[in-house]
Protein backbone atom coordinates (compact mmCIF):
# COMPACT_ATOMS: atom_id res chain seq x y z
CA UNK A 1 0.00 0.00 0.00
CA UNK A 2 1.66 3.65 -0.68
CA UNK A 3 0.58 6.59 0.42
CA UNK A 4 -2.55 8.43 -0.96
CA UNK A 5 -3.56 5.06 -2.26
CA UNK A 6 -7.51 5.26 -1.05
CA UNK A 7 -8.31 2.12 -2.92
CA UNK A 8 -6.08 -0.24 -0.48
CA UNK A 9 -7.75 -0.31 1.84
CA UNK A 10 -10.59 -2.76 2.05
CA UNK A 11 -13.87 -0.19 2.27
CA UNK A 12 -12.01 2.81 0.74
CA UNK A 13 -11.55 4.55 4.08
CA UNK A 14 -9.57 7.67 4.51
CA UNK A 15 -6.48 6.43 6.41
CA UNK A 16 -5.75 10.01 8.66
CA UNK A 17 -2.33 10.28 10.10
CA UNK A 18 -3.72 12.92 13.69
CA UNK A 19 -0.31 14.71 14.11
CA UNK A 20 -0.80 16.57 17.59
CA UNK A 21 -2.86 15.01 20.00
CA UNK A 22 -3.62 18.04 22.44
CA UNK A 23 -6.61 19.44 23.37
CA UNK A 24 -7.50 19.71 19.69
CA UNK A 25 -5.74 16.84 18.09
CA UNK A 26 -7.73 14.67 20.74
CA UNK A 27 -11.19 16.75 19.69
CA UNK A 28 -10.69 15.52 16.20
CA UNK A 29 -9.62 12.12 16.89
CA UNK A 30 -12.83 11.45 19.15
CA UNK A 31 -14.52 13.30 16.02
CA UNK A 32 -13.13 10.75 13.28
CA UNK A 33 -13.59 7.77 15.58
CA UNK A 34 -16.97 8.64 16.26
CA UNK A 35 -18.78 10.57 13.67
CA UNK A 36 -16.88 10.96 10.67
CA UNK A 37 -17.89 8.68 7.82
CA UNK A 38 -15.68 6.99 5.71
CA UNK A 39 -12.18 7.83 7.78
CA UNK A 40 -10.22 6.26 10.34
CA UNK A 41 -7.39 7.06 12.63
CA UNK A 42 -4.76 5.86 11.25
CA UNK A 43 -1.86 7.04 12.90
CA UNK A 44 -0.85 9.47 15.61
CA UNK A 45 1.73 11.67 15.59
CA UNK A 46 2.72 12.73 19.26
CA UNK A 47 6.34 12.92 20.96
CA UNK A 48 4.51 13.43 24.02
CA UNK A 49 4.11 9.75 25.53
CA UNK A 50 0.97 10.02 27.93
CA UNK A 51 -0.88 12.29 25.13
CA UNK A 52 -0.13 9.76 22.31
CA UNK A 53 -1.42 6.64 25.04
CA UNK A 54 -4.67 8.20 25.69
CA UNK A 55 -5.10 9.31 21.97
CA UNK A 56 -4.66 5.60 20.56
CA UNK A 57 -6.93 4.83 23.13
CA UNK A 58 -9.35 6.37 21.73
CA UNK A 59 -8.80 5.52 18.12
CA UNK A 60 -8.82 1.34 17.91
CA UNK A 61 -5.83 0.27 15.62
CA UNK A 62 -4.27 3.99 15.59
CA UNK A 63 -0.16 3.66 15.61
CA UNK A 64 1.47 6.16 17.31
CA UNK A 65 4.84 7.73 15.72
CA UNK A 66 6.51 10.55 17.48
CA UNK A 67 7.68 12.35 13.68
CA UNK A 68 5.68 12.43 10.64
CA UNK A 69 8.37 11.33 8.59
CA UNK A 70 7.93 7.80 10.21
CA UNK A 71 4.10 7.93 9.63
CA UNK A 72 5.33 8.38 5.99
CA UNK A 73 7.64 6.21 5.98
CA UNK A 74 5.80 3.52 7.29
CA UNK A 75 3.27 4.10 4.61
CA UNK A 76 -0.62 2.98 5.57
CA UNK A 77 -1.88 6.51 5.51
CA UNK A 78 -3.62 9.42 2.74
CA UNK A 79 -4.24 11.81 4.72
CA UNK A 80 -3.01 14.13 7.42
CA UNK A 81 -4.85 16.03 10.15
CA UNK A 82 -2.30 18.85 11.78
CA UNK A 83 -3.21 20.24 14.98
CA UNK A 84 -0.37 21.26 16.39
CA UNK A 85 0.14 24.72 17.48
CA UNK A 86 0.88 27.09 14.61
CA UNK A 87 4.94 27.25 14.64
CA UNK A 88 4.75 23.32 14.06
CA UNK A 89 2.75 23.28 10.89
CA UNK A 90 5.25 23.71 8.51
CA UNK A 91 7.91 21.18 9.13
CA UNK A 92 4.88 18.53 8.97
CA UNK A 93 3.15 20.27 6.33
CA UNK A 94 6.44 19.89 4.18
CA UNK A 95 6.72 16.19 3.62
CA UNK A 96 3.15 15.95 3.99
CA UNK A 97 3.16 17.38 0.52
CA UNK A 98 5.60 15.73 -0.62
CA UNK A 99 4.37 12.60 0.20
CA UNK A 100 1.51 13.59 -1.71
CA UNK A 101 -1.64 13.32 0.73
CA UNK A 102 -4.43 15.05 1.59
CA UNK A 103 -3.83 17.44 4.49
CA UNK A 104 -6.27 19.59 6.88
CA UNK A 105 -4.51 21.88 8.56
CA UNK A 106 -5.55 23.78 11.71
CA UNK A 107 -5.21 27.74 11.61
CA UNK A 108 -2.83 29.28 11.27
CA UNK A 109 -1.42 27.65 8.06
CA UNK A 110 1.83 28.39 9.47
CA UNK A 111 3.45 31.25 11.67
CA UNK A 112 3.95 33.83 9.64
CA UNK A 113 3.42 34.90 5.39
CA UNK A 114 7.12 34.15 4.84
CA UNK A 115 6.40 30.08 6.07
CA UNK A 116 3.55 30.27 4.77
CA UNK A 117 4.90 31.34 0.79
CA UNK A 118 7.07 28.43 1.23
CA UNK A 119 4.20 25.88 1.50
CA UNK A 120 2.30 27.83 -0.98
CA UNK A 121 5.53 27.07 -3.69
CA UNK A 122 5.71 22.89 -2.46
CA UNK A 123 1.90 23.02 -2.82
CA UNK A 124 2.04 24.38 -6.20
CA UNK A 125 4.57 21.43 -7.47
CA UNK A 126 2.11 19.23 -7.25
CA UNK A 127 -1.37 18.75 -9.55
CA UNK A 128 -3.60 20.99 -7.64
CA UNK A 129 -4.70 22.02 -3.97
CA UNK A 130 -3.82 19.38 -1.45
CA UNK A 131 -3.99 21.59 1.72
CA UNK A 132 -7.78 22.56 3.87
CA UNK A 133 -6.61 25.34 6.40
CA UNK A 134 -8.87 24.98 9.68
CA UNK A 135 -11.06 27.99 9.74
CA UNK A 136 -13.87 25.68 10.73
CA UNK A 137 -16.31 28.99 11.24
CA UNK A 138 -16.87 28.97 7.65
CA UNK A 139 -18.69 25.74 8.19
CA UNK A 140 -20.99 27.20 11.00
CA UNK A 141 -24.62 26.72 10.23
CA UNK A 142 -25.16 30.84 11.73
CA UNK A 143 -22.08 32.17 9.61
CA UNK A 144 -23.54 30.00 6.66
CA UNK A 145 -26.89 31.84 7.32
CA UNK A 146 -25.56 35.19 7.42
CA UNK A 147 -23.18 34.56 4.32
CA UNK A 148 -26.66 33.97 2.53
CA UNK A 149 -28.63 37.27 3.65
CA UNK A 150 -25.26 39.09 3.12
CA UNK A 151 -25.12 37.82 -1.01
CA UNK A 152 -29.70 38.10 -1.02
CA UNK A 153 -29.06 42.00 -0.05
CA UNK A 154 -32.42 41.41 0.86
CA UNK A 155 -31.93 43.94 4.09
CA UNK A 156 -29.99 46.16 2.00
CA UNK A 157 -26.05 46.51 1.08
CA UNK A 158 -24.03 45.39 4.71
CA UNK A 159 -22.08 48.22 6.25
CA UNK A 160 -20.44 47.04 9.21
CA UNK A 161 -20.26 43.91 11.30
CA UNK A 162 -19.70 44.36 15.14
CA UNK A 163 -18.00 40.80 16.65
CA UNK A 164 -17.10 39.86 19.69
CA UNK A 165 -14.40 36.96 20.61
CA UNK A 166 -14.20 36.13 24.05
CA UNK A 167 -12.34 33.37 25.63
CA UNK A 168 -12.25 32.58 29.34
CA UNK A 169 -8.88 32.93 30.17
CA UNK A 170 -5.28 32.16 28.67
CA UNK A 171 -2.42 30.94 30.04
CA UNK A 172 1.14 31.80 27.83
CA UNK A 173 -0.51 34.72 25.01
CA UNK A 174 1.15 37.51 23.71
CA UNK A 175 -0.18 40.71 22.09
CA UNK A 176 1.01 39.29 18.79
CA UNK A 177 -0.87 35.39 19.38
CA UNK A 178 -4.07 37.95 20.44
CA UNK A 179 -3.76 38.15 16.35
CA UNK A 180 -2.57 35.00 14.95
CA UNK A 181 -4.08 32.64 17.21
CA UNK A 182 -7.56 34.78 18.22
CA UNK A 183 -8.54 37.41 15.62
CA UNK A 184 -7.01 35.46 12.59
CA UNK A 185 -10.53 33.94 12.82
CA UNK A 186 -12.51 37.07 12.34
CA UNK A 187 -9.75 37.80 9.19
CA UNK A 188 -10.41 34.83 7.84
CA UNK A 189 -14.29 35.16 7.77
CA UNK A 190 -14.88 38.95 7.34
CA UNK A 191 -13.58 38.65 4.21
CA UNK A 192 -15.50 35.65 3.24
CA UNK A 193 -18.67 37.38 4.28
CA UNK A 194 -17.95 40.08 2.97
CA UNK A 195 -16.85 39.10 -0.45
CA UNK A 196 -13.94 41.86 -0.59
CA UNK A 197 -10.38 41.67 0.97
CA UNK A 198 -9.27 43.32 4.13
CA UNK A 199 -7.62 46.51 2.84
CA UNK A 200 -6.34 48.12 6.27
CA UNK A 201 -5.98 47.11 9.81
CA UNK A 202 -6.23 49.35 13.17
CA UNK A 203 -5.94 48.25 17.09
CA UNK A 204 -6.71 50.31 19.84
CA UNK A 205 -6.97 49.28 23.45
CA UNK A 206 -9.82 49.76 26.00
CA UNK A 207 -9.82 50.10 29.61
CA UNK A 208 -7.27 46.96 30.54
CA UNK A 209 -8.42 43.83 31.98
CA UNK A 210 -6.23 42.84 35.87
CA UNK A 211 -7.14 39.39 35.11
CA UNK A 212 -4.60 39.44 32.06
CA UNK A 213 -1.56 37.62 32.50
CA UNK A 214 1.61 40.06 32.53
CA UNK A 215 2.71 41.29 29.63
CA UNK A 216 -0.46 41.13 27.65
CA UNK A 217 -2.84 43.86 26.60
CA UNK A 218 -6.22 42.72 27.01
CA UNK A 219 -8.92 43.67 26.02
CA UNK A 220 -7.70 44.72 22.30
CA UNK A 221 -10.03 46.20 19.61
CA UNK A 222 -9.25 45.31 15.93
CA UNK A 223 -10.64 47.08 13.08
CA UNK A 224 -10.77 45.33 9.72
CA UNK A 225 -11.78 47.61 7.17
CA UNK A 226 -12.77 46.10 3.59
CA UNK A 227 -12.26 47.39 -0.05
CA UNK A 228 -15.51 49.44 0.08
CA UNK A 229 -15.28 50.75 3.07
CA UNK A 230 -16.84 47.77 5.73
CA UNK A 231 -15.83 48.17 9.03
CA UNK A 232 -15.63 45.30 10.69
CA UNK A 233 -14.69 46.01 14.76
CA UNK A 234 -13.67 43.01 16.70
CA UNK A 235 -13.28 43.25 20.43
CA UNK A 236 -10.71 40.39 21.09
CA UNK A 237 -10.99 39.62 24.92
CA UNK A 238 -9.20 36.61 26.48
CA UNK A 239 -9.76 36.46 30.15
CA UNK A 240 -13.18 37.26 30.70
CA UNK A 241 -13.47 33.87 32.97
CA UNK A 242 -17.11 33.45 32.68
CA UNK A 243 -17.09 31.63 28.87
CA UNK A 244 -16.75 31.82 25.41
CA UNK A 245 -18.67 33.76 22.89
CA UNK A 246 -18.40 34.56 19.98
CA UNK A 247 -20.83 36.35 18.02
CA UNK A 248 -21.44 39.08 15.23
CA UNK A 249 -23.99 41.49 14.94
CA UNK A 250 -24.38 42.66 11.06
CA UNK A 251 -25.54 46.29 10.60
CA UNK A 252 -27.38 46.46 6.46
CA UNK A 253 -29.00 49.31 5.04
CA UNK A 254 -32.48 48.33 6.40
CA UNK A 255 -31.95 45.85 9.19
CA UNK A 256 -29.62 44.30 11.37
CA UNK A 257 -28.77 40.56 11.88
CA UNK A 258 -27.05 38.68 14.48
CA UNK A 259 -25.78 35.76 15.12
CA UNK A 260 -23.49 33.82 17.94
CA UNK A 261 -26.23 33.93 21.07
CA UNK A 262 -25.50 30.07 21.31
CA UNK A 263 -25.54 29.42 24.87
CA UNK A 264 -27.47 26.26 26.35
CA UNK A 265 -29.80 25.59 28.83
CA UNK A 266 -32.43 28.61 29.84
CA UNK A 267 -33.78 28.93 33.05
CA UNK A 268 -36.32 31.57 34.33
CA UNK A 269 -36.45 30.80 38.38
CA UNK A 270 -37.06 32.52 41.67
CA UNK A 271 -37.97 35.72 39.77
CA UNK A 272 -34.73 36.21 37.14
CA UNK A 273 -33.30 34.26 34.28
CA UNK A 274 -30.07 32.21 33.65
CA UNK A 275 -28.41 30.59 30.77
CA UNK A 276 -25.51 28.52 30.41
CA UNK A 277 -22.56 29.37 28.37
CA UNK A 278 -20.41 27.50 26.19
CA UNK A 279 -16.70 27.57 28.27
CA UNK A 280 -14.39 26.68 25.00
CA UNK A 281 -14.39 26.06 20.92
CA UNK A 282 -15.21 22.80 20.64
CA UNK A 283 -18.60 22.96 21.67
CA UNK A 284 -19.09 26.68 20.69
CA UNK A 285 -17.90 25.04 17.12
CA UNK A 286 -18.96 21.28 17.92
CA UNK A 287 -21.15 21.37 14.35
CA UNK A 288 -18.83 23.38 12.48
CA UNK A 289 -16.25 20.99 13.13
CA UNK A 290 -17.89 17.76 12.86
CA UNK A 291 -19.11 19.60 8.91
CA UNK A 292 -15.40 20.97 8.03
CA UNK A 293 -14.28 17.65 9.11
CA UNK A 294 -16.82 15.64 6.83
CA UNK A 295 -16.56 17.71 3.85
CA UNK A 296 -12.42 17.54 4.09
CA UNK A 297 -12.94 13.69 4.21
CA UNK A 298 -15.38 13.57 1.31
CA UNK A 299 -13.24 15.76 -0.85
CA UNK A 300 -9.61 14.13 0.01
CA UNK A 301 -11.68 10.88 -0.73
CA UNK A 302 -12.51 12.18 -4.34
CA UNK A 303 -8.81 13.70 -4.62
CA UNK A 304 -9.58 17.36 -3.87
CA UNK A 305 -10.08 20.05 -1.10
CA UNK A 306 -13.62 21.30 -0.21
CA UNK A 307 -12.65 24.62 2.25
CA UNK A 308 -10.57 27.65 2.63
CA UNK A 309 -7.19 26.64 0.56
CA UNK A 310 -3.91 27.65 1.37
CA UNK A 311 -4.00 30.65 -0.30
CA UNK A 312 -6.85 31.98 2.10
CA UNK A 313 -4.33 30.81 5.26
CA UNK A 314 -1.37 32.50 3.55
CA UNK A 315 -3.70 36.14 3.04
CA UNK A 316 -4.95 35.23 6.48
CA UNK A 317 -0.68 35.67 7.68
CA UNK A 318 -0.65 38.72 5.21
CA UNK A 319 -3.19 41.11 7.41
CA UNK A 320 -1.82 39.52 11.00
CA UNK A 321 1.66 40.74 9.78
CA UNK A 322 0.08 43.89 9.27
CA UNK A 323 -1.87 43.60 12.23
CA UNK A 324 0.91 43.08 14.67
CA UNK A 325 2.56 46.09 12.67
CA UNK A 326 -0.52 48.10 13.63
CA UNK A 327 -0.37 46.71 17.72
CA UNK A 328 3.56 48.25 17.73
CA UNK A 329 2.96 51.28 15.93
CA UNK A 330 -0.20 52.15 17.12
CA UNK A 331 -1.70 53.23 13.23
CA UNK A 332 -3.64 52.13 10.89
CA UNK A 333 -1.93 50.16 8.36
CA UNK A 334 -3.06 49.62 4.77
CA UNK A 335 -2.91 46.31 2.85
CA UNK A 336 -2.39 45.55 -0.88
CA UNK A 337 -4.26 42.71 -2.32
CA UNK A 338 -2.94 40.41 -4.27
CA UNK A 339 -4.15 38.81 -6.67
CA UNK A 340 -5.39 34.76 -6.29
CA UNK A 341 -3.21 32.68 -8.22
CA UNK A 342 -5.34 30.40 -10.92
CA UNK A 343 -3.82 27.26 -9.03
CA UNK A 344 -6.03 28.37 -6.22
CA UNK A 345 -9.15 29.62 -8.32
C1 LIG B 1 -7.85 29.08 19.71
O1 LIG B 1 -6.65 28.55 19.21
C2 LIG B 1 -8.90 29.03 18.66
O2 LIG B 1 -8.69 28.77 17.52
C3 LIG B 1 -10.21 29.55 19.12
O3 LIG B 1 -11.19 29.44 18.12
C4 LIG B 1 -10.03 31.00 19.54
O4 LIG B 1 -11.24 31.49 20.04
C5 LIG B 1 -8.97 31.12 20.61
O5 LIG B 1 -8.80 32.48 20.92
C6 LIG B 1 -7.65 30.53 20.13
O6 LIG B 1 -6.70 30.60 21.16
Amino acid sequence: MTPGDISATPLGELRVAVVGAGMMGADHIRRITTRTVGATVAAVVEPDKARADAATAMAPGATAYSRIEDAIAAGGIDAVLIATPGEYHEPVLLPALKAGLSILCEKPLTFDAESSRRVLEAEQKLDRPHIQVGFMRRFDPEYLQLKELIVSGSAGALLALRCVHRNPRVDAFTDSRMITDSVVHEIDVVPWLVGEPISAIEVKYPKQSSLAPEGLRDPQLVLLETESGVLADVEINVNVQFGYQVSTDAVFERGVAEIGRTGGLSIYKDGGFWRTEHQDFRTRFGVAYDVEVQHWVDAARRGTIDGPNSWDGYLANVVCEAGIKAQSIGQRVEIKTEARPAFYS
